[in-house]
């Protein structure tokens, strides 16, 4: 698919969710990497670098997306012909795009692991590693069902109950306000992430944070299934993550909208709940406290302390 293309479908939500959208990022990167007619290298560095920005900038929330981008043009800036630069995108694109399905099997079973036989599971939004983790349960033998939330204003919650459906799970189907009146029927909420923090901050569809609110005043255990590529580098030198602001049209169509004058719509796709509301992040390498989170991003995205300073001086030179 072309850049501008899987640009647009990732902009109007047509290819969603965090993981899907670092994968669809991986494939346009390697198809453009593979058809891109250029002479030298500079040529594919500075077009590939534009294609990447493109697709970085469709949705600021999700850090698997500018992580997995990262991840394949990590070698752009390496020595070589043109022929092994543009191989290096291909190869790590495919890379990237398996171990982020592996990712999601892994998270399965170990998500799994935590849910226990006669379970009432209470799952926001559409998560493919939170569902993983549900199914990969049912299929080991558990008894279980699950409350899912209708998610407005995209009603992520639909495909969700299809899923739940086709796979033989007894659902209840909610909407999002009705969470704390059925909070005492759920023995564990489990969500997916757009981004992780390093303070084990969990950054996902609007509504988590009152959900995981719930969730501790009736004391259930709430977990949370991310991928190791949702965990967000930046956020150690102290970078906010960016909660994307929707159009208004979600919510309230520009005919209701234009007879209130007074109105303003204000349509944030993402919230963050603090990690002391998160019992334990599942991730591909195991199920770790959120307090844990650094270790991750250090061992597993490359980001160590040495990182940090040097993005300090850069940040410290751009104040002068
Ligand atoms: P997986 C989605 O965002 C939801 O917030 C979901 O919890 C998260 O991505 C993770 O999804 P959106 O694209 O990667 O619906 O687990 O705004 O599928």
């Amino acid at each position: 698919m072309l850049i501008t293309e899987t640009a647009e479908k990732i902009k109007c939500m047509e290819i969603r969710g965090a993981g899907r959208i670092a994968r669809s990022a991986a494939e346009a990167l390697r198809d453009y990497a593979k058809t891109l007619r250029v002479n030298d290298v500079e040529s594919f560095r500075r077009d590939m670098m534009e294609a990447a920005q493109q697709l970085i900038a469709t949705r600021p929330t999700a850090v698997s997306l500018p992580n997995a981008v990262h991840i394949v043009i990590a070698g752009l800036e390496g020595s070589g012909t043109l022929v092994e630069i543009r191989n290096d995108v291909i190869k790590r694109a495919n890379e990237f795009i398996s171990s982020s399905r592996n990712a999601v099997k892994q998270i399965a079973h170990i998500g799994a692991r935590h849910i226990s036989d006669g379970d009432t599971i209470l799952t926001h939004c559409n998560s493919e590693a939170a569902l993983a983790c549900i199914i990969e349960a049912h299929r080991s033998g558990k008894k279980i069902s699950v409350f899912a939330t209708e998610v407005r204003p995209r009603n992520q919650g639909l495909i969700t109950i299809r899923t739940l459906n086709a796979a033989g799970i007894k659902t209840n189907f909610i909407v999002d306000s009705a969470v704390r009146s059925f909070i005492d029927e759920v023995d564990l909420v489990l969500v997916g992430a757009d981004a992780v923090t390093v303070n084990g901050a969990v950054v996902n569809k609007i509504g988590t944070s009152q959900v995981a609110h719930s969730a501790a005043e009736a004391r259930v255990n709430m977990l949370v299934a991310a991928e190791t590529y949702k965990f967000a580098p930046r956020t150690i030198v102290g970078e906010l993550i960016t909660i994307e602001e929707r159009p208004p049209q979600e919510v309230l169509s520009d005919k209701i909208r234009s007879t209130l004058p007074n109105v303003v719509v204000r349509n944030p796709a993402f919230d963050v709940t603090p990690a002391e509301y998160v019992d334990m992040i599942v991730t591909e390498v195991g199920a770790i406290p959120p307090q844990m989170a650094y270790v991750i991003i250090r061992d597993y995205l490359g980001w160590g302390i040495e990182e940090f300073h040097k993005s300090f001086e850069i940040n410290t030179k751009h104040e002068d």
